[in-house]
């Protein structure tokens, strides 16, 4: 029944998706007599932990219960007093813990805390997925650098648009609906100037009721071209814009967007481009945890090889449209062997109508 339980947690921490970055998903369900008599999920970033809410939710005395966490317990004053205590104090008896959090300021103590009350703790129990879970947060916490998920589309023979640059759409409408998943589960969406130059996309989810609802948008522009009146300045949205540039961008043009309201980040030169390693630094430090990478083939190949990039998801639509001039997903100067390639581990296949989604993460260095 532990798995079973630990299954639920996991489907309450879901629900905080796209809420409570850059904390994390944590959900927690507590068990007396093999029936749940609470539950609770982190429902928004500097709200109530799981367990807490779990505890609020509870509709019997908690006294000997098990709860089951799919993050170990805090043991840190943050936001709110440390979750561990509270678990003590409230006079639970086993707890299952899914995996230890890796914020270095828990990391085993809240566990250590339990134990040393005489509580119960089973540790590892749907680790794996708990920690996919949170993937995003694991990377932010323990190295103060957005997590990057590339995301591609092309079709068949291998296009991200024609010859003459269509590319409405390459994919379904499910497959689509997916990718406005990921706009509001990621904290920005990143793209180079020339997909705003050829696209002059919104970039924003049709997720609604959201209270971060529009990602934070970051276009990646060496020299500042992006124009006054790009749809992405001009829409009825909160969402914050933050232009990443070089010293080769006129300093006028960035007054007059700044005057906008759009952030400025100048990074130092790379190849004659935006230093995209240095840029991570910059957002990570605004508490960006994650990023949303979704073209062009320029910034594609930038920052794979620069080596930001910590997971893909590329879609292949069944469509054929040749055009040897038609783009591909990844461009720049490509590499030279194929020994060289960029590979990719953990494959999982999605399957969206038609479209096939092929999804792994890029191998650490
Ligand atoms: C959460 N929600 O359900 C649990 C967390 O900023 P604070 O004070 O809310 O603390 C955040 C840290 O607490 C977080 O980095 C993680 O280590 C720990 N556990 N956080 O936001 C939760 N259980
Ligand atoms: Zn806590």
């Amino acid at each position: 029944m532990d798995l079973e339980y630990m299954k639920r947690a996991l489907t309450l921490a879901k629900k905080g998706s796209g809420f409570t970055n850059p904390n994390p998903l944590v959900g927690a369900v507590i068990v007396k007599n093999n029936k749940i008599i609470g539950e609770g999920y982190h429902e928004r970033y500097g709200g109530p932990h799981a367990e807490i809410n779990a505890f609020h939710n509870a509709t019997e005395d908690v006294t000997g219960a098990t709860m089951y966490v799919t993050l170990e317990p805090c043991s840190h004053y943050g936001k709110t007093p440390p979750c561990a205590d509270a678990i003590v104090k409230k006079g639970i008896k086993r707890v299952v813990v899914a995996t230890q959090d890796p914020n270095p300021l828990v990391a085993g103590k809240g566990i250590q805390i339990l134990r040393d009350h005489g509580i119960e703790v089973h540790t590892g129990i749907l680790e794996k997925e708990s920690q996919k879970q949170n993937e995003i947060f694991n990377k932010y916490i323990t190295t103060g650098l957005p997590f990057c998920l590339l995301k591609t589309a092309m079709t068949l023979d291998g296009k991200i648009a024609t010859g003459t640059g269509d590319s409405k759409w390459i994919t379904n409408e499910a497959s689509r609906a997916y990718v406005h998943t990921l706009r509001h589960r990621y904290c920005a969406i990143m793209v180079g100037i020339g997909t705003i130059l050829t696209d002059n996309p919104y970039l924003n989810t049709r997720i609604s009721g959201s209270i971060c609802s529009d990602p934070i948008r970051i276009v990646v522009d060496t020299r500042a071209r992006l124009p006054l009146d790009a749809n992405i300045l001009h829409m009825n949205s909160s969402a914050r814009t933050i232009l990443a540039t070089t010293n080769l961008a006129s300093l006028e043009k960035l007054s007059q967007l700044e005057a906008m309201g759009i952030e400025i980040i100048v990074t130092p030169l790379e190849n004659a481009q935006v230093d995209l390693r240095y840029l991570m630094k910059e957002l990570g430090k605004k508490k960006i945890d994650s990023i949303l990478l979704e073209g062009g083939s320029e910034l594609n190949y930038s920052a794979l090889s620069s080596g930001i990039v910590d997971k893909v998801n590329a879609f292949i639509a069944p469509k054929i449209i040749g055009g040897s001039n038609a783009k591909t997903p990844v461009g720049g100067f490509g590499i030279d062997k194929m020994n060289n390639a960029i590979f990719l581990h953990s494959i999982e296949v999605k399957i969206f109508g038609n479209d096939i989604m092929i999804e792994g993460y890029i191998k650490g260095e």
